[in-house]
């Protein structure tokens, strides 16, 4: 899936801004006929969550509806051009309908979808509605509202949710209304390698258009390289190749046009960068040199506007890692904005990109249902980022409830999926399960989350450390394959201090994240530390979450550093 763009054979225009909306607890919208635009309707702000907007409906999660109305922009033609509605992301299910004409239905929280609207839309006076539902179900993914006989027992909490991130709705990312040519190029895929100094740059395209060519060149970096097929595949040499890595996130510009008898039908130029991502034995190879990856694991969560986006928000994430040299982040526990995977390649930031299947189960009920969102999810996912060099694995869930027979057919076909989507990448599970994860026969390359000296052996750093230590040499000596520790934490009350120190002060904090990694550090096959998390963030309430938040931010979440904030910037510097 292409991002739209705007360039003399494409055209698009964002609708982001004050929309109307109405909840609909009693589900009556339809009937009520809603569907052609709705009557006594509140202003509310597009992209955002609607929860933290109001003074009601912070813990609404069910059926509310969006309008807003547009004109054709000059240069838009529904008679020569192919039309298209893109939402960037809406939480959970989104219905679409435009003009009355009822578009379609996408499941699934933080990937994109789109519509074909040419057909429907008028030159002026368009209106468009979209009812969105946020509630938690256990045949959902993430799932939630688990009775407890389907699953182990759940800490109770409200929202009902089986993952630890207040579960926002709405729409969060931007909409996009863009105009593509009726020959239009549908689709890019884009992979390097290196042979000695020289990059190859493989590109597969998409068209309509049977006949004509595919051209492409890449520029950049003293580079002027093209070619062309009359088929779907070329391949692009690069002498000297600048490569993309953490500190040099060198970006070439590829662009394919589509073109018959000496005619241009279609352009689209996306950034990329040449780089290799392997796991050999032991180690995590970039571009053919090991990598130890320093960051976090993080969440899209700011006041008020919840998980909607918010670039400058996103900007200042990116500022913050580099401050703290950070090379690395995880999308816990969902996909990020297009914008956050933009800003990443730019900025040399390294993305192990996650699907949203967070908490899941395996019981029988429901199971097939989660069992397809997570292949679509899979699927959308690695069409979304695929041509990101910033994305070096591709994490199928996080914190599954495995040890269950079901569990390891369910991860074995997720990861050939992922493979079959992608051959480049290495897929992983994100576990708390250790020894007893059976899917790690399988996954390229181990990712533990553990909270020794918090969860477990409680106020005890020195003890949590020991269990740490042996833990990971048992994993080692049962896989033989690297391992990247994704989360290690302590809740933390900014201004809080204790010596000796104590849980939830700054002191505990630096001292247990010091401690885990001198271990870490102590063993060749740990491939990288993630702290959890970047920034506190909210959650829903439970007696285990003070003021609906979790602490455990080395930044708190307006983005002020903790004590913490300032020994990992010390330890990072150094580690190459
Ligand atoms: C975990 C989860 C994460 C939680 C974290 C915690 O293992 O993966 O979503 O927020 O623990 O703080 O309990």
């Amino acid at each position: 899936m292409l991002y739209p763009q705007s360039n003399p054979f494409r055209q698009s225009v964002d609708l982001s801004g004050i929309w109307d909306f109405r909840f609909d607890p009693e589900h009556h919208g339809a009937a009520s006929g809603w569907t052609n635009g709705l009557t006594n309707a509140r202003p509310i702000a597009v992209p955002a969550s609607w929860n933290d907007q109001f003074e009601d409906g912070r813990d609404y999660l069910g059926d509310a509806w969006y309008q807003t109305r547009f004109d054709l922009p000059l240069g838009f033609d529904p008679a020569r051009q192919q039309i298209r509605l893109r939402f960037g992301s809406v939480n959970y299910i989104a219905e679409a309908w435009l003009n009355g004409g009822r578009l379609g239905l996408h499941e699934g929280g933080h990937l994109p979808f789109e519509f074909d609207v040419t057909a429907h839309l008028k030159r002026e006076g368009n209106v468009l509605v979209v009812r969105v539902n946020g509630e938690l179900a256990f045949d959902r993914v993430p799932p939630g509202n688990i009775a407890p006989e389907l699953t182990i027992a759940k800490e109770e909490k409200f929202p009902a949710a089986s993952f630890d991130f207040f579960p926002f709705c709405g729409i969060h990312r931007p909409v996009v209304l863009y105009a593509i040519p009726r020959d239009a190029l549908d689709d890019v895929t884009v992979t390097t390698d290196l042979a000695d100094t020289r990059g190859i740059v493989r590109v597969r395209v998409a068209r309509a258009m049977r006949d004509g060519v595919a051209r492409a060149a890449l520029t950049g970096h003293g580079a002027n390289i093209s070619a062309e097929t009359s088929g779907d595949e070329l391949e692009l040499n690069v002498p000297n190749a600048a490569l993309w890595a953490p500190g040099a996130p060198n970006l070439y510009d590829l662009t394919i046009q589509v073109v018959r008898n000496g005619t241009t039908f279609d352009r689209y130029t996306l950034p990329i960068g040449i780089r290799t991502i392997r796991v050999t034995g032991d180690a995590l190879l970039l571009n053919g040199k090991p990598v130890y990856l320093k960051g976090f694991g993080r969440h899209e969560d700011f006041a008020i506007s919840g998980r909607g986006l918010a670039p400058a928000v996103n900007v200042k994430d990116f500022a913050l890692m580099q401050w703290i040299n950070a090379n690395s982040f995880r999308t816990s526990h969902y996909p990020y904005s297009e914008q956050q995977m933009d800003l990443a390649d730019r900025l040399g930031i390294l993305v192990i990109d996650e699907t949203p299947a967070v908490g899941l189960f395996f019981a029988e009920q429901g199971l097939a249902r989660r069992f397809e969102l997570c292949r679509q999810m899979t699927r959308e996912l690695i069409a979304r980022d695929k041509n990101h060099p910033c994305v070096i694995a591709w994490s199928v869930a996080n914190e599954p409830n495995s040890v269950h027979p079901n569990a390891p057919a369910f991860f074995r076909n997720l990861y050939d999926l992922a493979k079959s989507l992608d051959a480049t990448r290495p897929v992983t599970l994100v576990s708390n399960k250790g020894l007893q994860e059976e899917s790690f026969d399988f996954m390229d390359l181990l990712c533990l989350n553990r909270y020794y000296g918090w969860y477990t052996q409680i106020g005890q750093i020195e003890l949590g450390a020991g269990e740490l230590s042996q833990e990971l040499d048992a994993m080692y000596a049962k896989w033989h394959k690297p391992l990247i520790f994704t989360e290690f934490g302590a809740d933390t009350l900014p201004g809080h201090h204790a010596q000796p120190p104590e849980m939830f002060s700054e002191e505990y904090q630096v001292e247990m994240l010091t401690r885990d990694i001198q271990v870490l550090r102590s063993k060749p096959f740990v491939v990288g530390e993630h702290v959890w998390n970047m920034c506190d963030f909210k959650t829903a309430q439970g007696v285990r979450r003070v003021n609906g938040m979790n602490y455990k931010g080395v930044f708190t979440r307006d983005r002020r550093p903790k004590m913490a904030a300032h020994r990992l910037r010390e330890l990072w510097v150094a580690k190459g």
